[in-house]
């Protein structure tokens, strides 16, 4: 046998050994928990498995396929980005959570009307047993608001109000009114009827007012606030709300057919100017119940909430633009 044939054979049995290491290796981590997570479009079953349990501070090793079409694995309140799941492809994923707690994974990509629905949780435990923290109550329930009641607006402006021509009346804006408490707890509507009553603004006309109001809206947000609130509405609202909020995405149809309610049109004022950021809130954070809006609370963080809201007043007021201030 000659020296390089001997090689040659060594390698080939050492390819083989390889080949045979491999499913056996696999296995091995298998035992330790590889869990495999199989997505299917919300008719047909969505994930599977759709509970986890994990240990906090104990990496999750995942392995994502598609039954169906493509699919995307993304875990709510968390800035890991999210995976491709695609059909006949096994995707890695290796999650460690530091805190227990419930975690929402999702899709994002619409596969759907009910893509929305592609949700499953991780329940992560602790070693430590101290008891959870009771979290704050949300400013809807505090505020006592009934969310789910029709909340038109009292009170209309002429034409849409303008941010940049309110703002040379902002120093006569009453204290009380600067704090974001009073922005979250007020419709646009019932803060001009609030300002409407205010000795030192008696000198505005009615036209006045509401540029201030829309002023005191934009002083409430930022542009990167603005510009993460278009982007989020973009990825996960335009599909029912519709591009320019008019509450006629691609899915509006469906969605009216499946819950018999059409997607809010937040381009009106009769109704968005009726509404509060806490009550935007709660119907975001907790969802319609049965009316096709979804909850967004897992999903979402609280800042990103109130990005979005302050990003869904930009169609009832001038000036208030996510490239404001660029
Ligand atoms: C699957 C379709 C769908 C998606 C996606 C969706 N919505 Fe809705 N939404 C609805 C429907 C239908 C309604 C009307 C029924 C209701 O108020 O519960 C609604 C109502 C709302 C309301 C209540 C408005 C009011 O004046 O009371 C808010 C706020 C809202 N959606 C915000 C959002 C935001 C923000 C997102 C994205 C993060 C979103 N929605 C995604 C379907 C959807
Ligand atoms: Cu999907």
């Amino acid at each position: 046998m000659k020296h390089s044939e001997l090689f040659s054979r060594i390698l080939i049995i050492i390819g083989i050994l390889l080949v045979l290491a491999v499913p056996f290796a696999a296995q091995a981590i298998g035992a330790q928990g590889v869990i495999e997570i199989h997505a299917r479009m919300a008719e047909s079953g969505g994930w599977t498995p759709s509970t986890i349990q994990g240990k906090a501070g104990v990496p999750l090793h995942l392995r994502l396929t598609s039954d169906d079409v493509m699919h995307s694995f993304a875990i709510g309140q968390s800035d890991t980005p999210a995976v491709d799941v695609l059909p006949g492809q096994m995707s890695e994923l290796t999650l460690t959570f530091d805190k227990p707690g419930t975690y929402t994974y999702y899709c994002t990509r619409w596969c759907g009307p009910n893509h929305w629905r592609m949700r499953g949780t991780i329940e992560v435990t602790g070693n430590d047993s101290g008891s959870p923290q009771p979290g704050t109550p949300p400013l809807y329930v505090t505020l006592n608001l009934d969310i789910d009641a029709a909340h038109p607006a009292s009170v209309t402006p002429g034409g849409i109000p303008e941010a940049q021509r309110g703002a040379q009346f902002a120093a006569l804006l009453p204290n009380r009114t600067l704090s974001p408490d009073y922005y979250r707890s007020h419709s646009p509507a019932q803060a001009f009827q609030d300002l409407r009553v205010d000795q030192s603004l008696a000198s505005l006309n009615n036209s006045d007012l509401w540029d201030l109001v829309a002023y005191l809206w934009q002083s409430n947000s930022t542009s990167e606030g603005l510009a993460e609130g278009q982007r989020l509405f973009a990825q996960n609202c335009a599909a029912c709300h519709g591009e320019t909020a008019g509450g006629n995405g691609v899915f509006a149809g469906d969605i009216k057919a499946l819950a018999g309610k059409t997607p809010a049109n937040f381009s009106d004022p009769s109704t968005m100017l009726g509404a509060s950021p806490a009550l935007l809130q709660g119907k975001i954070l907790r969802g319609g119940m049965g009316t096709g809006m979804p909850s967004w609370g897992p999903i979402l963080t609280d800042q990103q909430i109130w990005n979005v809201i302050s990003y869904l007043y930009t169609f009832q007021f001038n000036g208030n633009t996510a490239d404001a201030g660029k």
